[in-house]
């Protein structure tokens, strides 16, 4: 399968399928700057971004399940068609299917970009009753750009949640904060419930579990890692909603694919449409975009 993949899609040099975690098909893409990311076909999922220099921007969890029907803990989930809990797999089916490749190309500007595709089956009509073409593209060059697409195939309207559930790696989230959204209402979602809050702080820092879901959020948003010394632009479009998300001690260890002190060197800022279901027409199209800019 390997062998097929690349001879396919592979372009010498710069990108390439390998045998990632457990043998699941891995593509890795490798630009000129210096930049890297890894994408599994199992979700979908982005599980490396490393930035020109070098540096691993992502976390996952060095207890992830990579198998069948299990979510990789870390790097960016895709989720879709459900945010959170539900009557589907919590954050929908989409991170545990297996997607293909569609296509790999270098842009003319030098970007490499990649788009991955997962269309309805006999397993997610059986779930969800649609006909649906979901895709991600990531195109990568001195910055990363993820973009969900989301077509209704089928012949009826169909509402949707969907998000990029982006784990960052910090060196330390005592040193870790997320501009942007000072003042902002947002749900506070620990434990169960659902309370309505603001935060005056000008960054909101990490001291207990916290769950925010800020709905019609700005479209930019930055992670601040005081430790390493850099700030990290997230810019969104169509991307109307900002999760952050830190489990800190006790959920932690409630997490069988979590370390227990791995709270401290990640933190969560998703990007995404999750307060309010997307209404899509038949043939109707959908997309959301984040740009992750190291400064
Ligand atoms: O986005 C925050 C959240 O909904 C948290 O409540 C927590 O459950 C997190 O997602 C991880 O969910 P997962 O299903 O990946 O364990």
């Amino acid at each position: 399968m390997i062998d097929e993949l690349n001879r396919k899609f592979g372009l010498p040099g710069v990108a390439s399928f390998a045998p990632g975690r457990n043998g699941l098909p891995r593509l890795e893409l490798r630009h000129g700057s210096g930049a890297s990311l890894q994408v599994y076909l199992h979700g979908a999922h982005v599980t490396s971004w490393r930035r020109p220099d070098g540096r691993e921007m992502l976390f996952t969890s060095g207890q992830s399940e990579f198998a069948d029907g299990r979510p990789i803990r870390g790097g960016i989930p895709v989720v879709f068609p459900q945010f959170g809990d539900g009557p589907l797999p919590k954050h929908g089916f989409a991170r545990i299917r297996t997607w293909r490749p569609e296509f790999v190309r270098v842009a003319p500007g030098g970007a490499l970009e990649a788009r991955l595709v997962l269309d309805d089956d006999a397993g997610t009509y059986a779930m969800w009753p649609h006909r649906f073409r979901l895709a991600l593209d990531v195109a990568l060059s001195d910055v990363l750009t993820v973009r969900v697409s989301v077509r209704n195939a089928g012949g009826a309207p169909f509402s949707f949640l969907a998000a990029l559930h982006t784990y960052f790696a910090v060196d330390d989230i005592a040193c870790a904060t997320v501009l942007g959204l000072k003042g902002l209402p947002f749900i506070d979602t620990v434990g169960d419930g659902r309370k309505p809050g603001t935060d005056g702080c000008e960054a909101i820092a990490f001291d207990r579990e916290t769950d925010r879901v800020y709905a019609r959020a700005p479209a930019r948003v930055a992670l601040r890692d005081e430790a390493a010394r850099f700030t990290l632009a997230l810019d969104s479009e169509g991307m109307r909603d900002i999760v952050v998300w830190n489990p800190w001690v006790e959920k932690s260890k409630r997490m069988p694919d979590f370390g227990d002190d791995e709270y401290r060197r990640m933190v969560c800022v998703e990007t995404g449409v999750v307060a309010e279901g997307i209404d899509l027409p038949p043939d109707g199209l959908w997309t959301g975009a984040t740009t992750f800019r190291v400064e």
